[in-house]
């Protein structure tokens, strides 16, 4: 099968430029194992949880692929110290980061050897991580599922594609191999999905969330928290319509918003709960269509981004 080559292949040791996006209570050693085995990038999220779960999901990684994957460690965590430890421990290849600046971990992970790929959200941002020597950045628009920026792809890729010298990954928007070969036409050398990913078979999420993902249309999500505490996208559901309430009534405090919101990934990912579970997801969610193996998914991306690209 041909592929797309890029220096992202060369830098983390991959075959196809497709990383798999670091979802809190999705993105488990399973999934990212039949990503890398499929010859992608699977990643692990650290997301809220200890170095105990962590090293866990390290090590069963480990047995199920011998092919290189990562950690997407969200650097809001309260654990965030003893994680950062732990990729260091295990040797983790590479390591991708969310929501925050990941600079006084950046010097130990690179002295040990990992990769590091940061998501950025602007130019600045990205300027001033290619300095601290991150080894590619991720530019990821507000299309995409969870903890979103302000600008949208189309606009945000080229720009970072310009302001830096190192490999740029797009994400945010992008599900099929359109989109992909649109990523590459503006610069990037690869790609990161996270909403297609959620329809993997080995994807380990309840049934409902599958369901809500593939049945969801192009206006089904919306971004909560633009007023109380972080802008966040997912399908729209009666959680974030109450969400939506609670920011628009001015009595609310933010720590109100934020008890009403805490727990409410994990009740989506593993309770299927309609009523409390905040179902992250990005726009392009209406794109999804099925579920399938990883692998079939990646294939079926490359094929038509190479088409497309007239490789
Ligand atoms: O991190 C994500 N997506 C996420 S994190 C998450 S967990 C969460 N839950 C509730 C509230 C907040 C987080 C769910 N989805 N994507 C990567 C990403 N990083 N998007 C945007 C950013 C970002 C934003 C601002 C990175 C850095 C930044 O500021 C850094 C600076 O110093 O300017």
């Amino acid at each position: 099968m041909k592929t797309i080559q890029s220096r992202i292949c060369e830098l983390t040791g991959i075959t196809h430029p497709v990383f798999q996006g670091g979802m809190a209570w999705v993105s488990e050693a399973r999934l990212a194992a039949a990503v890398s085995n499929a010859g992608g990038l699977g990643l692990i999220s650290a997301m809220n949880a200890d170095a105990g779960y962590l090293k866990e999901q390290i090590r069963l990684c480990k047995e199920l692929t011998n092919k290189p994957f990562g950690v997407n460690i969200m650097l809001m965590s309260p654990h965030v110290e003893e994680v950062a430890r732990v990729v260091v421990e295990e040797q983790v290849p590479v390591v991708t980061t969310g929501a925050g600046t990941p600079g006084k971990y950046m010097e130990g992970w690179l002295q040990s050897g990992i990769k590091v790929i940061p998501v950025v959200a602007s130019v600045a941002f990205a300027k001033r991580l290619e300095r601290m020597g991150a080894c590619a950045v991720i530019a990821e628009g507000a299309e995409a599922g969870g903890h979103v920026g302000e600008l949208n792809t189309m606009a945000l890729v080229p720009q970072i594609c310009d302001a830096v010298s190192i490999p740029v990954v797009a994400a945010g928007g992008i599900a099929d191999g359109r989109g992909m070969a649109a990523a590459f036409m503006l610069g990037a050398e690869g790609i990161q999905m996270g909403t297609r990913f959620l329809a993997a078979e080995e994807c380990q999420i309840h049934q409902i969330y599958k369901d809500k993902i593939i049945s969801a249309g192009d206006t089904d999500t919306i971004v909560t928290g633009k007023k109380l505490g972080h802008p966040v996208r997912a399908l729209k559901t009666p959680f974030t319509r109450k969400f939506t309430q609670m920011e628009n009534d001015h009595d609310i405090t933010q720590e109100e918003a934020d008890a009403f919101g805490a727990g409410a990934l994990r009740k989506a990912a593993k309770d299927g709960d309609e009523q409390t579970g905040c179902y992250m997801a990005g726009q392009s969610a209406g794109l999804v269509k099925k579920i399938q193996p990883a692998k079939e998914i990646i294939d079926e991306i490359i094929q038509q981004a190479v088409a497309l690209l007239k490789l």
